[in-house]
């Protein structure tokens, strides 16, 4: 075998956020900075001789490349066998899902997730360990001292494998097979949801749109709705995964997935719409002319949970993100379940997932997943929504308000500022952290501060800490104010505010949500005085 060893020197700024490493493109085409990044993950990790890795990516611009590399230094490094999804496309989901079925020792998943692709666009990288899921803050705080300490990496010179081509060959002594993209998940999904019942559904008239944006759902999608589900050709728009997403932003939410949006909220609307991001793990949810707002969506598929095959006898309890909103622990409470509270990101699931006590988890950016796998599924939570419609027979609009009518409506909301200049950004956070201390119990118009803190997380399971994972303000009628820095973006910073009341009275459930939480939006400008330490006078997004 031809295995060449690099010197090499180490990249200053490779440490993972909050999924993963994201660079610009021209970043990651750096001599040697993406093999760096590789040989850092290998590593830090131990006991993978002869084993099973897992790779694939989105699709976006660069995933070809990138394969062929982290191939042959999967070889060099001495991995057994590489299973590669055919054309190098596998969605999170699926890696994750493919790693527990094949009991692979761990998966790289390259993505950029909801971040613009092509040329001048965003790529990444993200290690997932044998559990299926996002490698903990122990993992990735190792791999990031690692790439700083880095001189030398290893690579097989080989000729590239033929991406395209199902089926097996080998790199040196490692064995490479393609393998279908979809075939593993579509199986899994019809484990967990009754697919006749949708089928009948569909065929009874229902009608559904799904957006995959040009990301990488859209083989995923065709197969299990327009193959399998039997929803006619055209069900999937924008379903061929392209380098650059057609140009667009994969990001499913009200103001990105607007071709979506309009046809939901057009003549002759669909009953369903769904969206997914860049590298399959978002979702978004619509009813005929009618938003679901992610936290809402986790609530409503913990509360019916038992109409789905998968999830007939009951769930262990709920996590979600400390952002996303208390929806679900209305639901956890009456379930007589437990409600974890985690930072956010995916990898904080994991061990709750793994012990069992949570069985459902989501995030309010459009994330939602199940012990199934351990990242968190469009696709199944697009499935789990259209098996509750077909076992309910009820519009979405209908499901959601009468949620509201049992649970109370939590009204919710997310300005981001992107782009904001990082010095001015550490400032406003610097400036609240200071001021948390002397908040408590201080009035603002309705609002009297009932706790301010920067949230520290304690793992249940293996104690590990957290801290410093958002800033939350806490009122006495149980709304809240949290802002925190995203940990996804690759220019700039970009601060989040999150908004959230509570109104237990169904008469007072159709309020427009930016006028029913305009008194906290304001208040919390002025608390953190946004607008004039970012110079913006708006949100570039609110979701
Ligand atoms: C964002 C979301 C977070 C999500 C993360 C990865 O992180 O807020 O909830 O887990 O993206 O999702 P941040 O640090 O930018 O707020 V994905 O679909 O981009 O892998
Ligand atoms: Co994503």
């Amino acid at each position: 075998m031809n295995i060449h060893k690099i010197a090499t020197q180490p990249f200053e700024d490779q440490k993972p956020g909050t999924s993963g490493l994201r660079k610009q493109v021209p970043v990651f085409q750096k001599r040697h900075y993406l093999e760096n990044f590789i040989q850092s993950i290998f590593d830090s990790l131990e006991g993978y001789g002869g084993a099973t890795l897992v790779v694939g990516g989105d699709g976006r611009y660069y995933n070809r490349q990138a394969i062929q590399i982290i191939l042959k230094m999967a070889a060099a490094n001495g991995f057994g066998r590489v299973l590669v999804g055919q054309g190098g496309i596998l969605s999170t989901p699926a890696v994750s899902a493919i790693i527990r079925k094949y009991q692979a020792f761990g998966g790289i998943i390259l993505s950029a997730s909801h971040n613009p692709g092509g040329p001048e666009g965003d790529f990444g990288v993200k290690y997932n360990t044998g559990n299926g899921g996002p490698a903990p803050e122990k993992i990735t705080d190792a791999i990031y001292a690692r790439s700083r300490e880095i001189e030398v990496y290893q690579i097989l010179e080989a000729a590239d494998i033929d991406l395209d081509q199902l089926g097996s060959s080998s790199l040196g002594s490692m064995a490479v097979e393609v393998i279908d993209s979809v075939a593993d998940y579509a199986e899994l999904m019809q484990s967990l949801f009754d697919f006749d019942a949708i089928r009948d559904y569909i065929r009874s008239g229902f009608r559904l749109a799904v957006d995959s944006m040009h990301a990488v759902t859209g083989p995923y999608a065709t197969q299990l709705f327009e193959t399998l589900l039997g929803a006619p050709a055209g069900t999937v728009l924008n379903g061929v995964p392209l380098e650059d997403f057609g140009g667009g932003h994969p990001d499913p939410n009200l103001v990105y997935a607007h071709e979506l949006v309009e046809l939901l909220f057009g003549d002759r609307a669909p009953d369903f719409g769904a969206a997914s991001d860049g590298d399959g793990d978002r979702n978004m949810i619509l009813g005929h002319h009618f938003f679901v707002t992610p936290s809402d969506s986790l609530a409503i598929l913990a509360a019916n949970a038992t109409l789905v095959p998968g999830y007939r006898d009951g769930i262990a309890g709920v996590a979600r993100s400390m952002p996303t909103s208390a929806a679900a622990d209305r639901v956890a409470a009456k379930l007589g379940i437990d409600c974890y509270e985690t930072p956010t990101g995916w990898k904080f699931f994991g061990n709750l997932l793994d012990v069992g006590k949570a069985t459902l988890c989501g995030e309010e950016s459009f994330g939602t997943g199940s012990n199934h796998v351990r990242e968190k599924d469009g696709l199944w939570a697009v499935l789990f929504w259209l098996n509750i419609l077909a076992v309910r027979q009820q519009s979405v609009e209908d499901i959601v308000r009468d949620h509201w009518r049992t649970y109370g409506r939590n009204y919710y909301s997310r300005h981001d500022y992107e782009g904001v200049e990082s010095d001015r950004a550490n400032t406003l956070v610097g400036n609240l952290r200071d001021r948390l201390g002397s908040l408590k119990g201080q009035t603002f118009g309705a609002y009297t501060v009932d706790y301010a803190d920067d949230f520290s997380y304690t793992d249940p399971v293996d104690g590990s800490i957290s801290q410093k994972q958002g800033i939350r303000i806490g009122f006495t009628d149980g709304s809240r104010i949290v802002f925190r820095l995203s940990g996804t973006g690759t220019q700039g910073a970009t601060l989040r505010l999150y908004v959230e009341s509570y109104e237990p009275d169904p008469s007072k459930h159709d309020i427009e949500t930016q006028t029913a939480l305009g008194d906290l939006i304001q208040l919390a400008d002025e608390l953190a005085q946004i607008k004039a330490l970012t110079g913006f006078d708006r949100p570039t997004v609110i979701t």
